[in-house]
């Protein structure tokens, strides 16, 4: 089967999200990453529940190491014709490029007698269709195949099966190369004999003692590596050392290798495995590897992640920690995973969302004021009118800040959390959502600054604890354009109409319900306002709507302003060309709103509305030859406010031939 998946967008570890990912195997083609991992997924019910378990191999390609497409499933244990069909043993795989031909190997069970063999699939795509050959390759006995191929186009296998052994393929990339030997597998303790096993290759000679699987050799220059997980600890009674990744050198692609030391560490939560690849991509190096970071109480449901690799003039290599904030840039406008940071203090905690449903993933918790952490490489290119949406929670009214660079840098945003109010709309100086649970609020901030390239974002902690899921900063829609002081006069749209409108920034009035708008209690209220006006020293900004009515809200929440539970005065200049007699203003509002022409009130819209297109109409008016003053204010509490307003003829056509200043 091959099917195209949708897109994720991870720069973090793990790299996949929406299932389990082991053993990765990552080869650059052409422009893109191709990543060849195992499958493993939760055993079926009647197969051993505390093992591997694999019944297919998807593959995933990359531009960026972030950008993951899942191509879907390239090959199933029920399409291997020598495999056992229910086996679940799709262990650790590789793919290679050679004569035109992408050769997929993996191990599986095969149908008759115990142990693994290594079969190849072949594809004229590295996303398949895979087919795989009738039999197994001859002479292997075990798992973990990887292939490299030589300068000069030769082929050599390796894999782990009595150690580690390697051998040089024929041009065919199906069959090794050199002489079977018969060889017997050591027995174990009351263990009937076996038959010998005609074997191929030869044994990796000069690797450290001590367990080892998974090999990936490649070469870099004139020099060959192979390396592989390999258990350092000491083994016996109640001692459980786990794998490191461990590296050997040599000139020559099938040893004798030297052995060099550590790449990696043994995982620091115990996790038994680790399988990893090393390629270069784009001039940087990268070790892929795995983890259990989606399955911390079972090590045997692993995710891929991926750690930039550097090397010493001498050829040897540095090492690697594993890392939760992993590589790749994180494009601003996708979601910021802020739980795996690259460096926090020291009482930062890390934990999954949901024990149950483990890719939920993480929360990073700041427990107190001064409390810091740091998410690298965020790029703010495609960024312009932008606001932030965080998903926190906290037990407290809190604040926190998201700053550029540093825990001293500058704001980007202030978070303000009202978690004990009651009140969840109006008052908020930060508008939320709350999730099912009713813990995490989705918050929408205005940005204080607007990091420009790509920036290291930091969050600190300015009160009481916070616990963080992740950061988006969000492109406004563009409402509407700031028009300019000597901006030529516009026209009404087609519809009739008025897009230009003269705001006042919003004021914060204390209203919960939009029930008490009565005629009544709308005109005290206007009038109270109307009276405040010449004093008031709030900013006025001319706009343009994008669409015909004007979004009152976003320009509240645009300006950092309160969103729910304001009040609005509007105002625009329409010159007419002629005394134009018996025309109407029709109007509607989000909230209540009030209007007066040339200083006559002439329509009110009370009670709790939503905007429609000509919900009040007004007597017939005239707009006179010259500059006429159109005011209104708008009144919301809950509710997106916005407003809409034309002049319409005695037969309800729109009045178009006005200029807008
Ligand atoms: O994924 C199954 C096995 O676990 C691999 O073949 C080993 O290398 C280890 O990662």
């Amino acid at each position: 089967m091959l099917a195209a998946f949708a897109t994720m967008a991870e720069a973090q570890n793990p790299i996949i999200r929406d299932q389990f990912t082991a053993d990765p195997t990552a080869r650059v083609f052409g422009d893109r990453v191709y990543l060849y991992p195992s499958h493993d997924i939760v055993p079926p019910a009647g197969t051993r529940q505390d093992w591997f378990c694999m019944a297919d191999y998807h593959v995933f390609s990359s531009s960026n190491l972030t950008d993951w497409q899942d191509h879907g499933v390239i090959l199933s244990q029920t399409g291997v014709p020598w495999g056992k069909p229910d086996g679940y043993s799709m262990w650790a795989p590789d793919c290679v490029f050679k004569n035109g031909r992408y050769y997929f190997y993996f191990p599986n069970g095969p149908k008759e007698g115990r142990g693994f063999a290594i079969g190849v699939a072949t594809a004229d795509t590295p996303i398949g269709p895979f087919t795989p050959e009738a039999e197994p390759i001859k002479g292997i006995s075990g798992i973990d195949p990887c292939v490299l191929i030589d300068d000069d186009g030769s082929a050599y296998i390796y894999w782990s099966g009595m150690g580690i052994r390697g051998g040089k393929l024929k041009d065919n990339m199906l069959e090794l190369d050199g002489e079977l030997q018969e060889i017997r597998m050591p027995l174990r303790e009351g263990q009937p004999e076996m038959p010998p096993m005609r074997v191929g290759g030869q044994n990796m000679e000069g690797l450290p003692e001590g367990f080892k699987e998974g090999p990936f050799a490649f070469k870099r220059g004139d020099w060959y590596y192979l390396t592989f997980p390999w258990v350092r600890g000491e083994t016996g009674e109640g001692k459980n050392p786990t794998e490191t990744l461990a590296y050997s050198m040599s000139k020559s692609p099938l040893g004798p290798w030297d052995f060099k030391g550590i790449i990696m560490a043994e995982h620091a939560n115990r996790c038994w495995t680790n399988h990893h690849s090393i390629v270069e991509y784009k001039g940087q190096w990268y070790l892929f590897y795995h983890h259990n970071a989606f399955s911390p109480r079972d090590d045997k449901r692993r995710s891929a992640q991926i750690e930039k690799l550097y090397f010493n003039a001498d050829g040897t290599i540095q090492e690697v920690k594993e890392s939760m904030r992993g590589v790749g840039v994180n494009q601003a406008t996708e979601k910021i995973e802020i739980d795996r940071y690259s460096t926090a203090s020291s009482d930062v905690t890390t934990a999954l969302i949901d024990t149950v449903n483990t890719f939920r993933s993480y929360q990073a918790t700041l427990p107190k004021k001064g409390s810091w952490l740091c998410y690298n490489d965020v790029d703010f290119r495609g960024l312009n009118d932008s606001y932030l949406v965080v998903s926190a929670k906290a037990a407290e009214n809190t604040e926190f800040f998201v700053r550029e660079k540093s825990a001293k840098g500058k704001v980007i945003a202030k978070v303000k959390m009202t978690v004990k109010s009651e009140i969840t709309r109006p008052g908020m100086a930060t508008p939320f959502r709350r999730d099912q649970s009713n813990q995490w609020l989705t918050l929408t901030v205005p940005l204080e600054y607007m990091p420009k390239g790509i920036a290291n974002v930091v969050i600190t902690c300015e009160g009481d604890g916070v616990s963080i899921d992740r950061l988006q900063f969000k492109n406004r829609p563009k409402y509407f354009t700031t028009v300019s002081d000597n901006a030529a006069p516009s026209q009404p749209d087609a519809q009739g109409f008025i897009r230009r409108w003269r705001l006042m920034e919003p004021i914060a009035v204390d209203v919960r319900s939009n029930v008490i708008f009565t005629d009544s209690w709308l005109r005290a209220k206007f009038a109270e306002e109307l009276a405040k006006l010449p004093k008031q020293k709030a900013k006025w900004y001319t706009l343009e709507s994008e669409n015909y009515n004007m979004k009152l809200f976003r320009f509240a929440e645009k300006y950092g302003k309160q969103t729910y539970g304001s009040f609005y005065w509007c105002e625009t200049v329409i010159d007419s060309p002629e005394d134009i007699q018996n025309l109407r203003l029709a109007c509607g509002s989000n909230g209540a709103s009030l209007w007066w022409l040339n200083g006559e009130e002439v329509l009110l819209l009370e009670g709790d509305r939503r905007m429609v297109v000509d919900d009040g109409v007004s007597q017939r008016l005239t707009l006179k030859k010259g500059q006429n003053v159109l005011r209104c204010a708008v009144i919301n509490g809950p509710g997106l406010s916005d407003m809409c307003a034309r002049f319409i003829d005695e037969k309800g056509n729109p009045i178009t031939n006005i200029k807008i200043q």
